[in-house]
């Protein structure tokens, strides 16, 4: 066979071929066969150097007017196989806007916050200032400046973690108390605070004890202070955060900063009062401890005793969350469960 005619052969079988195709890839799968190094052009071309010098001028010109046929019939169904996959794409990504979205699962603020939240409204709408004090704190503030020198027995009160023989995890918000008054100007008006934030304590876990929980410290101070204040106060707290009809009681009681002391119940609102599992068969659910401000505790802090008095409470905010939502367990609050923590829709 000639050259020419081996030429002409080669052009119409890729002419078939090209036609025929039906992807890119194969596309080029032909391209590479055809025209590539180890391809039939490749081999035509050097079949030329056989030919008389007259001879080559006119294949060779033939030859690449035939690869220049091929190569355009493979640009043009380059082209268009491309446009066929263009609008096949757009054809599969068609957004239906007439579709109904896909549902994004909402969080839900923990329950405790809420109700540390509507702790602070409570207080801030009573004119108090909210104050941060520190998780990881001195022995010196958590104990000593609270009238509880070391190896006092009241330390057995709350059995602690020590960091160091100095510095410990807080186990009360206390500490809150004596770090705001050594820098309370009283020129400014009285003090009114409270604090809000984590305790630690080796407690064991129960229903109702955690070894981490959160407690508000409330501290006010000024001239005159009387403990008729603070149980008008916890009066309008309680009031407030779990209804006119929920019944609460004072008991007396100690702490070492303050005197008189007093512990402050609600009734259980599971069992109203009768004695359930979870206030343990007395009927009352102990929220807080509090009383006025010791004068060791005013002193120790540059205030004045003779001058001025105030009272503090410390409250348990999982215990006051429980009372209000009807939780029966405190290890909910930090079990993570989702189905306990989307029951407590935001009321924002
Ligand atoms: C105190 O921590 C005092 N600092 C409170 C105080 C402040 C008294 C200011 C006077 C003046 P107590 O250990 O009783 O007190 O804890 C206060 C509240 O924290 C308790 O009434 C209870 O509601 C809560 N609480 C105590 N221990 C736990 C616990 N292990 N788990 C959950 N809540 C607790």
């Amino acid at each position: 066979m000639t050259l020419k005619k081996q030429l002409e052969d080669l052009r119409d079988r890729a002419i078939k071929n090209i036609d025929s195709t039906l992807t890119l890839n194969d596309l080029n799968q032909i391209r590479v066969e055809i025209l590539g190094k180890k391809g039939p052009m490749t081999e035509v071309l050097r079949g030329m150097k056989d030919l008389s010098a007259s001879e080559r001028p006119v294949v060779g010109s033939y030859a690449n007017e035939i690869r220049d046929v091929i190569t355009e019939k493979i640009e043009k169904k380059k082209i268009f196989l491309e446009a066929v996959k263009l609008n096949q794409t757009l054809k599969e990504e068609k957004i239906d806007v007439t579709l109904s979205g896909k549902k994004v699962p909402q969080g839900v603020r923990h329950v405790l916050s809420q109700t540390l939240n509507e702790i602070e409204d409570i207080f801030l709408g009573m004119g108090y200032e909210i104050i941060e004090g520190y998780e990881v704190e001195k022995d010196y503030y958590n104990f000593e400046r609270m009238n509880i020198p070391k190896e006092h027995p009241a330390r057995d009160m709350q059995d602690t973690f020590y960091i160091t023989d100095d510095v410990l995890l807080r186990t009360h918000t206390s500490p809150v108390q004596a770090r705001t008054m050594e820098v309370h100007d009283f020129s400014r008006g009285p003090l009114r605070m409270i604090s809000p934030g984590k305790v630690f304590r080796r407690d064991t876990d129960d229903a109702t004890h955690s070894h981490q929980f959160n407690q508000v410290e409330g501290l006010v101070v000024d001239k005159g202070i009387t403990m008729g204040d603070l149980k008008g106060t916890l009066e309008v707290m309680v009031k407030k955060m779990f209804g006119q009809e929920r019944k609460i009681r004072l008991r007396p009681s100690y702490f070492p900063f303050t005197e008189p002391s007093v512990e402050v119940d609600v009734s259980c609102f599971k069992c109203g009062g009768t004695g359930c599992n979870v206030c343990k068969h007395t009927g009352w659910i102990e929220i807080l401890g509090a009383g006025m401000v010791h004068p060791n505790v005013l002193e120790m802090s540059g205030i004045d005793s003779n001058e001025y008095s105030g009272f503090a409470f410390g409250l348990g905010a999982e215990r006051v969350a429980m009372l209000r939502y009807g939780i029966n367990d405190i290890r909910h609050f930090y079990q993570n469960d989702f189905r306990f923590l989307e029951q407590f829709k935001i009321k924002e």
